[in-house]
C-alpha cells in the first residue's frame, strides 16, 4: 500500500477513449512519459517512453497500445516503477498526445477520453480533458522526488498545440 511517508512506488496510468464514428479516420491517442534529470528538471527529457520508445532502465513500461480506441475498458496502459528509478532522475511527466493525420485533431473531437492514475487500488487522479478541448496534446501529471528520496504526485494539466514528437520534447517546460 502506498503510505504517505514512504512515497509512491509503483504506479499505473490507464488511458481509454471511444473509437471514431464508422467511416471516419481512426483516432489514435498515445500515452507518453518523459523522464527528467536533477540538473535539468524543466529542460529536455533524458528519455521518453511511448508506443515506439522504451525506457532504457526498464522502470517504465507501456503494457498496452491502441491505435483506434476499440474494445472495452483500458486502451493503453503504462507502469511506472518509481522506486526502482535511478537517483539521477527527479521528475517524470505523464501526458497524452493525439496522432495528427490529415487535418488537426484536438481533445474536443475525441469521444470520452479519460486517464486514470492508480497505485495499488488507490486512484490518485482521473482526467477527462474537458479543460483542454483545443489542445492536441496535454501534460497531465507530475511525479517528483523529494529531498529525502520519496516520490510524490501532483496533477499538472497543460494543453499543447503540438504533434506527439514536439510535445515529447517540450512537455517538461513548465
Ligand atoms: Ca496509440
Amino acid at each position: 500500500m502506498g503510505n504517505a511517508n514512504k512515497g509512491l512506488s509503483k504506479v499505473e496510468v490507464m488511458l481509454r477513449w471511444d473509437p471514431s464514428p464508422l467511416g471516419a479516420p481512426d483516432h489514435d491517442l498515445d500515452l507518453i512519459a518523459g523522464v527528467f534529470a536533477a540538473d535539468a528538471p524543466h529542460g529536455a527529457p533524458v528519455y521518453v517512453v511511448h508506443f515506439d520508445s522504451r525506457s532504457p532502465d526498464g522502470t517504465i513500461t507501456l503494457n498496452r497500445d491502441s491505435r483506434t480506441g476499440q474494445g472495452l475498458g483500458t486502451d493503453e496502459e503504462m507502469t511506472l516503477e518509481l522506486d526502482r528509478s535511478s537517483d539521477a532522475y527527479t521528475r517524470v511527466i505523464v501526458g497524452v498526445a493525439i496522432q495528427q493525420g490529415d487535418g488537426e485533431r484536438t481533445f474536443g473531437e475525441i469521444a470520452d477520453p479519460e486517464v486514470r492514475i492508480v497505485e495499488d487500488h488507490d486512484e490518485l487522479a482521473r482526467f477527462d480533458f474537458t479543460g483542454v478541448p483545443h489542445a492536441k496534446a496535454a501534460a497531465l501529471a507530475e511525479f517528483f522526488r523529494e529531498r529525502g528520496g520519496a516520490w510524490r504526485f501532483r496533477p499538472d494539466v497543460r494543453g499543447f498545440d503540438a504533434d506527439p514528437q514536439t510535445f515529447a520534447r517540450r512537455m517538461g517546460e513548465a
